[in-house]
Formats: structure tokens, C-alpha cells, sequence
């Protein structure tokens, strides 16, 4: 029996004032290509958790997080063609600058319940439920 690696893998949900979350389209010729997720990406060895995902978030959305303002929420897991996917989901209500689409294809806020509406990578699937749980749903 063969067992694949596990990819460990963080995102955010950046909350507005309003209670609404953003999320990101990945781009033509990426895995997943059109698909909505909440912005980040691959812990790299070396790296905290909180580490990448402050990285990640300066990468591709252009704003700056302390670590400290990264709160885990929950996690889910999925199947890769090569890996088996661990998906930390943190919010965070606090950072510096504007989010732009810096490498994603699109972005936008939406309120947790809206999300249910997206076409998202298996692993932010359940993410969701935990933000409507979280944030409310209206
Ligand atoms: N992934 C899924 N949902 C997310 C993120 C940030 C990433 N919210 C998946 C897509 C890829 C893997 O994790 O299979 C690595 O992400 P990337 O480095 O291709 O963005
Ligand atoms: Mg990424």
C-alpha cells in the first residue's frame, strides 16, 4: 500500500467591516483554474503556519498582517493527484493596505452565506460552514 504526502497548505479569510470575506479566482493554467479560494498557499519548510500565511497574503494580495492577527478557525482536508491536502483556514480582521489580485484572476467580498454560491476547491468547501457559523449568515 502506498500512502501519498501531505500538503500543508494555509488561507485566509480576510473579514471587512461589513462581515463580508474575500475571495480569489485562480488563474488560467494553475491547478484549478477558476475556481474561488481563500487567498493563500504552501507552508514551506522552515516556515510557521502563521509565517506563510502572512507571506502569502503580501505575495498575492499585496497587504501586510501581523501574525499575531491570524486566528485559527478550522481545517479540512482533500485528495491531490499526488498529495493528500491539509487546508488551515485562519480569519483575520486587521491588516495594512488594500487587497489587489496580484496573481489570482479575480477577487471579491462576499458575505459567508453567499459563499455557498461559489465554485471552490473541495477543501474550502466546509471552510465555509465554519464561517457561517462563525460571522452569521445574513
Ligand atoms: N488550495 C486550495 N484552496 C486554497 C488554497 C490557497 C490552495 N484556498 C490548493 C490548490 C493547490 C494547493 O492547495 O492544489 C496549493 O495551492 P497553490 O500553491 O497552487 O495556490
Ligand atoms: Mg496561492
Amino acid at each position: 500500500m502506498t500512502s501519498s504526502p501531505v500538503l500543508l497548505v494555509v488561507a485566509a479569510a480576510l473579514v471587512d467591516a461589513a462581515g463580508r470575506v474575500l475571495v480569489q479566482q485562480r488563474p488560467e493554467g494553475r491547478a484549478m483554474a477558476g475556481l474561488w479560494e481563500f487567498p493563500g498557499g504552501k507552508v514551506e519548510p522552515g516556515e510557521t503556519p502563521e509565517a506563510a500565511l502572512v507571506r502569502e497574503l503580501a505575495e498575492e494580495l499585496g497587504i501586510a498582517v501581523a501574525p499575531g492577527d491570524c486566528r485559527p478557525l478550522t481545517f479540512a482536508s482533500a485528495g491531490l493527484d499526488r498529495a493528500h491536502l491539509l487546508l488551515l483556514l485562519y480569519t483575520i480582521d486587521h491588516w495594512q493596505g488594500t487587497p489587489a489580485a496580484i496573481e489570482a484572476a479575480g477577487m471579491a467580498w462576499h458575505r459567508p452565506a453567499a459563499l455557498r454560491g461559489l465554485a471552490m476547491p473541495p477543501a474550502d468547501v466546509p471552510l465555509v460552514e465554519a464561517l457561517v457559523a462563525q460571522l452569521g449568515d445574513d
